[in-house]
């Protein structure tokens, strides 16, 4: 059975957790703590060993050894490996369109975490006003990529079928949403908005969000550490418990 290390509020831990959801693979999440030089944290000597980036999600095979970081990178892995050609189509100019997404995701809708979660959520990180802005203005640019060319023609990123691309990209869009962390107004974004809620209905979306329920709303109210822990810990027994239904 495979291991994803890492923690359910990471964003990019869950697009991982939900290809693994929508598909009931076995897994076992091993409870990984980003920054942490303890044990079970991202900068201890033995987790570097294996993944030199530092980073969650991480999957580890036990049975071949093999080693492999970057949410994506796992993703196209899982879908290349299992044949779930529905999420990661086969076809080369399908494929190559989400890639396009994928790529694109780094430095534009995945700055949604470091402009509105990360401030409120992990004040240890220091985060000035000038890379918070900039990291602002990057999502917008990314949102408006959104609203008004990927969705504009199509219900989901890459056609009108979810992929690895919506997924992704549902994950750092999606935290924000009111029933969630209250963090961003969609109401300007119709075509995003329509998308969000097809999104929600997507096969192992309510369980690898159950940890962002448990957070609640933080706009006003920035969580204090025992809140971000509970969440964590609410979510990751959630879905070990869920994992043990799923049929090898
Ligand atoms: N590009 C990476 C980003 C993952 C990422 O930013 N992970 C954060 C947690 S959300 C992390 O592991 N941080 C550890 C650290 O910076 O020490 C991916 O998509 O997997």
């Amino acid at each position: 059975m495979i291991k994803i290390h890492g923690v359910p509020l990471s964003q990019a831990v869950r697009a991982v957790l939900w290809v693994l959801f929508n598909k009931e693979l076995p897994f076992e999440l091993v409870l990984t703590v980003p920054g942490s030089k303890a044990e079970n944290g991202t900068r201890h000597p033995d987790y570097l060993n294996k993944f030199p980036n530092g980073t969650i999600p991480a999957l580890e095979d036990p049975q071949t050894g093999f080693l492999l970081a970057e949410s994506h990178a796992i993703m196209c892995y899982l879908c290349n490996k299992y044949e779930w050609v529905d999420l990661y189509p086969k076809g080369h100019e399908e494929r190559a369109k989400i890639d396009d997404f994928l790529h694109y995701h780094h430095r534009n809708i995945k700055e949604a975490s470091l402009a509105y979660f990360a401030p409120m959520a992990r004040p240890d990180l220091g985060l000035t006003d000038d890379v918070i802005n900039m990291a602002k203005r990057l999502f917008k640019n990314g949102l408006n990529a959104l609203e008004n060319q990927w969705l504009k023609k199509n219900n989901y990123i890459c056609g009108d079928k979810a992929t690895i691309a919506d997924m992704a990209a549902y994950v750092e869009v999606g935290q924000l949403q009111s029933q969630f962390t209250n963090l961003f107004n969609f109401e300007p974004f119709p075509n995003i908005n329509r998308w969000l809620e097809r999104m929600t209905q997507m096969k192992g979306h309510d369980d690898v969000h159950l940890v962002l329920s448990e957070l609640g709303n933080i706009n006003i109210t920035p969580p204090v550490m025992e809140d971000l822990m509970g969440a964590n810990i609410k979510g990751f027994k959630h879905i070990s418990n869920k994992i043990n239904g799923f049929s090898i």
